[in-house]
């Protein structure tokens, strides 16, 4: 008697298949030349501790948690939010899970905070955050967002770490991201191969790979800085502000960083924070603001520079807090604004 097996039938590739943020980054590890898991865990801790702030950030408003923590202030001067010590505290916090994370610096602790180790393990990463940038916009529920950075560290792994670990340049982050809790809530990140973006799913509770590989467009309709202060700013920037009026660039400014570059990231455009009277060195820090956002953005073809044509990840940090200008954003309207610079600046370059 003949007998025909039955071919089972294949199942094909779905091209629409879920692909979670642990599952991508656990494939990503072989592309990454220190593939030993380390930085595999100290991402997935990132992940779940941006889970976690974004369900206290999407009910800030219903709970107590709203408002400024009492009377306390961070080392910028910021009146804290009580949502931004609470998004700080569960941030490091996750840090300590995979035991790859020595020690963390933020904006909400003036030093550098070592982190227990996990067992006999020797961590070789330190991490710095933002925790909640943009927090002042939480009562009047605009998008606020977590920007973090991720370097090896420089000291021995057997003793502690030490604020040199921190003091590198941004060109020498191993990875770096940031999160937006906005009408969605995404997390972007690059370790230096191209840009991805995955966006939370709450019906799962997870972060789903929603943008892969990331470009900024080369140019763009839209300049993005507080015009309040343009009596402040120096000639070269009033000059190229004027351009972008007479171009007709639309002006998008939400006041929360991560808000504008992410818009910058997917539509182009081009983001200023140069010197004012209040700020001569520049508002935004530049280790765990402009560092990371500048390294994701050069990711993705962006440009990133301050207000002395200096490329951000060149900038050699001094001081743990210390601020920077940046201009950044699509590559032809930084190059723009480098002619202006260039034109009408009075200091030497
Ligand atoms: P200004 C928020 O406080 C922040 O640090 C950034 O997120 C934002 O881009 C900037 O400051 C806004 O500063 O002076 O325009 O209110």
């Amino acid at each position: 008697m003949s007998t025909t097996t039955k071919k089972s039938p294949e199942i094909k590739p779905n091209a629409n298949r879920i692909i979670t943020l642990d599952e991508f980054i656990i494939r990503s590890e072989k592309d990454f030349e220190f593939a030993t898991g380390e930085l595999t865990g100290l991402l997935r801790d990132i992940g779940v501790a941006a889970k976690i702030v974004n369900r206290e950030v999407n009910k800030a408003g219903l709970v107590s948690i709203v408002g400024e923590a009492d009377g306390a202030s961070n080392t910028s001067g910021d009146t804290q939010q009580k949502l931004d010590v609470y998004a700080n505290e569960k941030l490091i916090e996750c840090l300590q899970n995979s035991g790859e994370c020595c020690a963390i610096a933020s904006e909400e602790n003036d030093d550098i905070q070592l982190i227990p180790k996990v067992g006999s393990k020797q961590s070789h990463y330190v991490v710095l955050f933002d925790p909640l940038d943009g927090s002042s916009n939480i009562d009047v529920n605009v998008s606020v967002g977590t920007i973090f950075a991720i370097y090896r560290r420089k000291s021995p792994a057997e003793g502690p770490a030490q604020l040199d670990d921190f003091l590198q340049p941004g060109i020498r982050q191993v990875a770096a991201g940031y999160v937006l809790y906005g009408t969605s809530t995404i997390l972007v990140y690059s370790t230096g191969r191209g840009v991805n973006g995955f966006t939370l799913d709450p019906s799962i509770g997870e972060f789903c790979l929603s943008h892969r590989n990331m470009r900024i467009p080369d140019s763009g309709n839209y300049y993005s800085v507080n015009q309040g202060y343009y009596s402040k700013f120096d000639l070269e920037m009033r000059r190229y502000i004027d351009h972008c009026s007479d171009q007709n660039y639309g002006l998008r400014y939400i006041g929360s960083m991560v808000s504008d570059i992410h818009r910058i990231l997917i539509q182009g455009g081009i983001f200023l924070y140069p010197s004012t009277r209040k700020f001569p060195k520049g508002k935004l820090r530049l280790l765990y603001e402009c560092n990371p956002l500048a390294f994701v953005v050069e990711q993705a073809g962006g440009k990133a520079v301050n207000a002395q044509l200096k490329r951000i990840l060149d900038i050699e940090p001094k001081e743990l807090h210390q601020r920077s200008t940046i201009a950044i954003g699509s590559p032809v309207l930084v190059d723009e604004l480098k002619a202006f610079i260039e034109r009408y600046s009075a200091l030497p370059l």
